[in-house]
């Protein structure tokens, strides 16, 4: 097990297009087992592949209050979206210390595999279904702050460039 660098917009590699899993093996088992320990430790209720610099289609999610209904989406899809929105405050483990609005299909159908390769379909709404949509965006390289005006975009840009800057 391994808690995993995360990448920090405005990383480039943040909007690489991630590639489908071919085969659920042990070591997309592995990368999951890892994924799930650097979401538990950030911590955080949902985690990209891409976020840990691996352009596979892997999400790991945990919005339980409990931190213990670890759920895996290996190529997941949207198959339904649901025709009314619903505006929630998103925040991202890759954009630290930021959050705004994002307005999103209230409830989505999603598709994929588990752990072990098999299929299944999952109807998510509230925060499930915030997450689940974010979370793949990531796999199409789309961060959640794309969604706000360009200004606020170069604003986020600015400070957390500045931010890396003082660390370094
Ligand atoms: C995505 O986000 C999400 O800024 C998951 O300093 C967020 O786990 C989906 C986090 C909201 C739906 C609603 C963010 C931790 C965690 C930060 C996260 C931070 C520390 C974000
Ligand atoms: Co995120």
């Amino acid at each position: 097990m391994a808690v995993l660098n995360i990448l920090r917009y405005p990383d480039p590699r943040l909007h690489r297009v991630a590639e489908p899993v071919r085969e659920v093996d042990d070591r997309i088992r592995q990368l999951v087992r890892d994924m799930a320990e650097t979401m538990y430790a950030a911590p955080g209720i949902g985690l990209a592949a891409t976020q840990v610099d691996v352009h596979l289609r892997v999400i790991v999610i945990d919005v339980s209050e409990a931190r213990d209904q670890l759920r895996v989406f290996v190529n997941p899809e949207i198959v339904e979206r649901s025709d009314d929105t619903k505006v929630y405050e998103e925040g991202c483990l890759s954009v630290p210390g930021i959050y705004d609005e994002v307005e999103r299909p209230d409830r989505v159908t999603v598709r994929a595999l588990d752990e072990n390769g098999e299929p299944f379909t999952l109807q998510a709404d509230a925060l499930l279904a915030v997450c689940v949509q974010h979370e793949i965006d990531h796999l199409n390289g789309r961060v959640f702050v794309q969604y706000l005006s360009r200004l606020k975009q170069s604003r986020i840009k600015s400070r957390l460039l500045k931010a890396e800057r003082a660390v370094a």
